[in-house]
């Protein structure tokens, strides 16, 4: 009974140590991974072109389709070349602000006003990693409150612009004109150091987004768009004036 005893024991110290073990591993430093996810997101906007020519010569708006600068391909012009680059501050748990470099690409212009970063928005959507791996996507079109999604997905949305709708006898709705592109994000504006099944982590993604329609928000109805008052500071960070833990744009007694 004894030696049944000191067995179970041993196992558990043994796995006891293990969860220890993984439970130390702190997050990587922000500083050094954005340096890396840059040079990965511009390393793939450098080997790679789209489908521009059929974007110019097309009624219909094409699939956004990426491919590498080679062989026949080799005269495209580069990804880096037609995208926007701007810049986004990241507010580590420490209070310190790294910038961040967010990419977009816009394919095609769309009509109307572009959201802010508290819209909600109705869009369809894929997600790729820098190898092109397919990790998730929008069957259907869907509504986004960018409020709810990754910091870089949120911060790259008011480039592109959505469209137009129209709704047959059948009641078929359908879409033109609307903003269609990608925005490319280091890991950090996405899911960082959270692994999930089909994204590993610090992954530098990719979301190709078709933006149909905007439609603006005032989540706490005290009649201020929370676009105003979202993020004004931009520190990557919802503002909150009254430092009463309920940020302006859920708080209607801020001002
Ligand atoms: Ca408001
Ligand atoms: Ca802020
Ligand atoms: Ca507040
Ligand atoms: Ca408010």
């Amino acid at each position: 009974m004894k030696k049944i005893i000191y067995t179970l024991l041993f196992i558990f110290l043994v796995l006891s140590c293990n969860n220890d073990e993984n439970e130390i591993i702190p997050p990587r430093d922000e500083s050094d991974q954005v340096i890396q996810d840059q040079n990965d997101i511009e390393n793939f906007l450098s080997t790679h072109f789209y489908n521009y020519e059929e974007f110019q010569n097309n009624d219909i708006i094409p699939e956004l389709v990426f491919d590498t600068i080679s062989g026949e391909n080799l005269n495209k012009t580069p990804l880096i070349n037609q995208v926007l680059k701007q810049t986004a501050n990241y507010t580590t748990n420490e209070g310190e602000t790294i910038e961040h470099p967010i990419y977009t690409l816009i394919a095609n212009e769309g009509i109307g006003n572009s959201p802010t970063m508290a819209d909600s928005i109705y869009l369809s959507y894929e997600g790729i990693l820098l190898d092109k791996t397919l990790f998730d996507r929008s069957f259907a079109p869907i509504w986004f409150d960018l409020t709810t999604v990754v910091q870089g997905f949120r911060e790259g949305m008011p480039n592109l612009r959505p469209g137009e709708f129209s709704v047959d006898s059948n009641n078929v709705t359908t879409f033109k004109n609307y903003g269609y592109g990608a925005i490319f994000m280091p890991s950090r504006l996405a899911y960082y150091n959270n692994a999930s099944a089909l994204i590993p982590e610090y992954s530098s993604l990719i979301f190709k987004i078709k933006m149909f329609l905007v439609r603006e928000t005032d989540h706490d109805g005290d009649g201020i768009p929370s676009g105003e008052e979202y993020d004004n500071d931009g520190n990557g960070l919802p503002d909150d004036s009254d430092e009463d833990g309920k940020p302006d744009y859920l708080d209607n007694d801020d001002l």
